[in-house]
């Protein structure tokens, strides 16, 4: 009779033990942060992680731009700055990320673009969200400046191109709307100057910060299409199945 209670109590204890872990993974959602310099391929690397993955991107600079072009106060205001290269204030961009966030289904595993790039913003965020990850892209700066200057975006979706290295299928349009393709504004190499700096003082910091945390990831290249296969390599190992086959499905269904 003993053993059976036994036998009961510990049966009972793995069934909670695993409804509490099925349940966890359900709930933490997988988060993920792109970080590198201005330049440094962020968009390039989401566009392809959107493409494989099932995730959610959110870019703050593509988000404080769609603010400009609305005319926003937001945007009136973040126009001074990332005209000139600094970076807007904590207070404007935190408060516009946590409201996007807000709209992710808290089952969606997403990946943040150019956010945190502080440290008060990534302690803000640390307190409202898990982080999982953090890849960062390494690349030179010599390169970088190259690259911006012949850097073309299509500013509402956020796809860039670049004349050598992704070009549009008919130049000067983009490849799926067929609407105009613009230069940024902040690519003019004193402004591009300017970025770097800011990087160098304000956001090259908050990479201690998430190693000291053991989420850091690291890829050091000159070339996106020689760092991509290392980052999708690395999410097909930690994302959730289901975000690598729920988009192979999804692929296969539109043909
Ligand atoms: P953004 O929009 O976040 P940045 O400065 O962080 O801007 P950016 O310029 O968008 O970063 P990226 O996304 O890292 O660069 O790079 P990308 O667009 O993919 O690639 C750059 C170019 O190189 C493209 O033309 C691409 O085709 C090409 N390319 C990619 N790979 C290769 C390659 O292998 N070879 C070659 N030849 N070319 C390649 O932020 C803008 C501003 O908004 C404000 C700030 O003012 C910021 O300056 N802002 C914030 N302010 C405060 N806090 C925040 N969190 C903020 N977020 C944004
Ligand atoms: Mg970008």
């Amino acid at each position: 009779m003993q053993w059976i209670c036994i036998l009961n109590y510990i049966s009972y204890t793995l069934v909670t033990a695993n409804a509490k872990m099925r349940i966890g993974n359900i709930r933490k959602a997988f988060h993920a942060i792109i970080m590198g310099p201005p330049g440094s391929g962020k968009g390039t690397v989401s566009g392809r992680i959107v493409r494989d993955f099932q995730i959610q991107h959110l870019s703050s600079g593509d988000l404080l731009r769609a603010e400009i072009s609305r005319k926003s106060a937001l945007g009136q205001e973040g126009k001074k700055y990332i005209e000139t290269g600094k970076l807007v204030p904590d207070g404007l961009v935190i408060d516009l990320i946590v409201a996007s966030l807000t709209k992710v289904p808290q089952s969606s595993p997403w990946l943040l673009d150019g956010f945190p790039r502080t440290m008060t913003q990534a302690k803000e965020l640390s307190k409202k969200q898990h982080i999982d990850s953090v890849i960062n892209l390494d690349v030179p700066f010599a390169i970088i400046k190259e690259r911006l200057s012949s850097r073309w975006t299509h500013l509402p979706s956020g796809r860039v191109y670049n004349i050598g290295f992704n070009p549009p299928k008919v130049p000067g349009k983009d490849d799926i709307t067929g609407e105009p393709l613009l230069q940024r504004d902040d690519d003019k190499p004193e402004t591009v100057q300017k970025r770097l700096e800011t990087y160098e003082n304000q956001t090259a910091p908050l990479l201690e910060f998430y190693d000291a945390q053991g989420i850091l990831h690291n890829y050091h290249g000159t070339k996106t299409d020689e760092i991509w296969p290392k980052v999708k390599e690395y999410l097909m190992n930690v994302l959730p199945q289901q975000c690598v086959s729920k988009k192979k499905e999804s692929i296969r269904a539109s043909g």
